[in-house]
């Protein structure tokens, strides 16, 4: 009887351990949020469900609806500290800072989405310290075989203008892997790598500018809807996703 009572024990404590582990693994800053860890900064989500991958989360409480909760940055730039201009491995796996300017990387984020739905916010700043974003209701990249291709709808006006619709629907490109619907290789022309159409009106990789260059056309981390210019470079930018279920 004592052995029974022993093993139930045991088995019950196995069974708590389990489900222990399986909140203890985040799949992104919404579980991290949940986990009573509600401070930004870096934390490390398993989007696979394996691998440990180093993220900037922005928590957000008490404020809007529209800002508040657990954001998983996958873009950032702030201060030109790091190349954008690079090939498609790299964007597919990642690079860069997380304290800082990176991309989380095209797997990654197919990984995060097509387990959970999450929607988009893009927060911009120009060089007079002016700030604009732009919210998407629905935000998901296809597989690998799929040109990690872009699903993107729902638009909401947070003052920059809808700058993502437009590439809604297409593939990556890289300097080195042209999948765009324009006759020549879109990363090559602007500078940066996106899911560009023939071409643009958001190029968040492209070249970090430092202000405004009228002699330069849309080279720069340019979002063509807030300023209706394509020489207007941004002073910050981040691309993050918030989940919805
Ligand atoms: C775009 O911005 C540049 C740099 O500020 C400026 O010189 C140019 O006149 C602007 N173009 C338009 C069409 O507003
Ligand atoms: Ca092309």
């Amino acid at each position: 009887m004592a052995m029974l009572v022993f093993l139930a024990a045991l088995l019950s404590a196995v069974l708590m351990s389990r489900c222990t582990q399986n909140i203890n693994i985040p799949v992104d800053c919404s579980d991290i949020y949940k986990s009573r860890q509600t401070v930004s900064g870096i934390y490390s989500i398993y989007p696979a469900g394996d691998i440990p991958v180093s993220v900037y989360c922005e928590m957000i409480s008490g404020g809007k609806a529209e800002d508040n909760g657990a954001w998983t940055v996958f873009q950032r730039r702030m201060d030109g500290t790091v190349n954008f201009y690079r090939p498609w491995d790299q964007y597919k796996r990642g690079f860069g800072n997380e304290e800082g300017e990176y991309w989380l990387g095209l797997e990654n984020m197919y990984q995060l989405t097509r387990k959970n739905k999450y929607m988009l916010r893009v927060d911009l700043e120009d060089f007079t310290g002016r700030k604009g974003f732009a919210l998407y209701s629905s935000f998901s990249v296809g597989r690998e075989t799929q040109g990690y291709k872009l699903h993107v709808s729902g638009f909401t006006d947070g003052g920059a203008g809808d700058s993502m619709t437009i590439h809604d629907g297409q593939k990556f490109t890289t300097f080195d892997k042209d999948q765009d619907s324009y006759e020549t290789n879109c990363a090559k022309l602007f500078l940066g790598a996106f899911w560009y159409n023939k071409c643009h009106y958001a190029n968040p990789n492209g070249v970090y500018l430092w202000g405004d260059d009228p002699t330069l056309f849309a080279v720069g981390n340019v979002w063509y809807t807030w300023k209706n210019n394509y020489s207007v470079g941004m002073k910050s930018i981040s691309m993050k996703i918030r989940r919805v279920s």
